[in-house]
């Protein structure tokens, strides 16, 4: 096939359900060749549900998908600090300052669109592993989403507030990890990466970034400073936006209480994840109805 031809039948399987006749021969081609290189016991059992998002996040290509889902294991595995706990428990209290929430509503491309407020994280208070943790806890919650496989996240974060304590927890060995779970590590697509308000002495934190992010990440880092209210309206409508950002959807705190709510509601499965470090690719919801 050629390559344009190879693109366009990538999209259309992206928009098939997981349990299409097109789509099951590619799910028993990644689970026998993961089975063969991480579980030769075949003890664990992955389940569709698990590898469709390692799928629809390489377009269906079945050794990018397998990479990926290696890599996704070995970090995890790699980086206890951040992912053994993923109970919301120990990070209550940055969600409680709203540090962190995901907008009502996904952008004009289908995108989930999360917001970070460093301004209300104290690093005094919590090391940058628990606010890493925030974004693990999220991105394991709409990972399970179908549209969200399909069409990914865009971030904004908003670094005002940002101080020499913050830029001190950001070491090479943790620069090294944002990079690799935006790139290779997550099977989420990073769609777009919005910094506003960054002062000028972010600017070491993200030279230090740089070098670890491919081309692609790169490009889709954008930084809009102080005066970002019409340069952000040219990514997203405003109708999605709160007014803080310059739009007229529900205010910021709303947004950080309503997403702080959901992920409570989720602590259940939150405490599976972090208790079967293992058996994190059967999907619990599918286990449950195995049964
Ligand atoms: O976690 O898809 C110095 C995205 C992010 C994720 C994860 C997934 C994902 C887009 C990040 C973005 C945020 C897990 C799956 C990388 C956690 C970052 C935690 C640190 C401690 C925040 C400090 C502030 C950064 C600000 C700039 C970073 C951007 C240039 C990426």
């Amino acid at each position: 096939m050629k390559s344009q031809e190879k693109a366009e039948y990538a999209g259309e399987l992206n928009d098939l359900p997981e349990d299409s006749n097109f789509v099951k021969p590619y799910l028993l081609k990644l689970r026998e060749k993961a089975q063969r290189e991480i579980d030769p016991l075949h003890i664990l059992d992955f389940s569709d549900g698990v590898l469709i998002r390692f799928l629809r996040a390489r377009d269906f290509d079945i050794a990018l998908s397998l990479k990926l889902l290696l890599n996704y294991q070995r970090w995890r595995r790699e980086c206890p600090e951040i992912s053994a706990n993923l109970h919301p428990s120990s990070v209550l209290g940055l969600l409680q300052n709203h540090y962190h929430g995901v907008l009502a509503h996904r952008d004009h491309s289908g995108s989930r669109v999360l917001v970070y407020r460093i301004g209300q994280w104290n690093p005094k208070d919590f090391s940058a592993y628990e606010v890493f943790r925030i974004s693990l806890i999220t991105s394991e919650l709409i990972v399970r989403e179908t549209q969200t496989q399909r069409c990914g996240v865009k971030v904004i974060f908003d670094l005002q507030g940002w101080c020499f304590g913050h830029a001190l927890q950001i070491n090479p060995s943790l620069a090294k990890r944002i990079a690799s779970v935006l790139t290779d590590s997550f099977p989420l697509k990073v769609r777009g990466i919005h910094l506003i308000n960054e002062p000028i002495f972010f600017r070491p934190v993200f030279t230090m970034l740089r070098p670890f992010l491919p081309d692609k990440i790169k490009q889709r880092i954008h930084m809009h400073g102080g005066s970002f209210a019409d340069s952000l309206c040219d990514h997203f409508h405003s109708t999605i936006l709160p007014p803080e950002f310059g739009g007229e959807g529900p205010a910021i705190e709303e947004v950080c209480q309503e997403w702080t709510n959901h992920i409570l509601r989720s602590e259940e499965l939150l405490a599976q994840l972090s208790a079967h470090p293992a058996e994190e690719m059967v999907a619990p919801e599918d286990r449950q109805s195995a049964t």
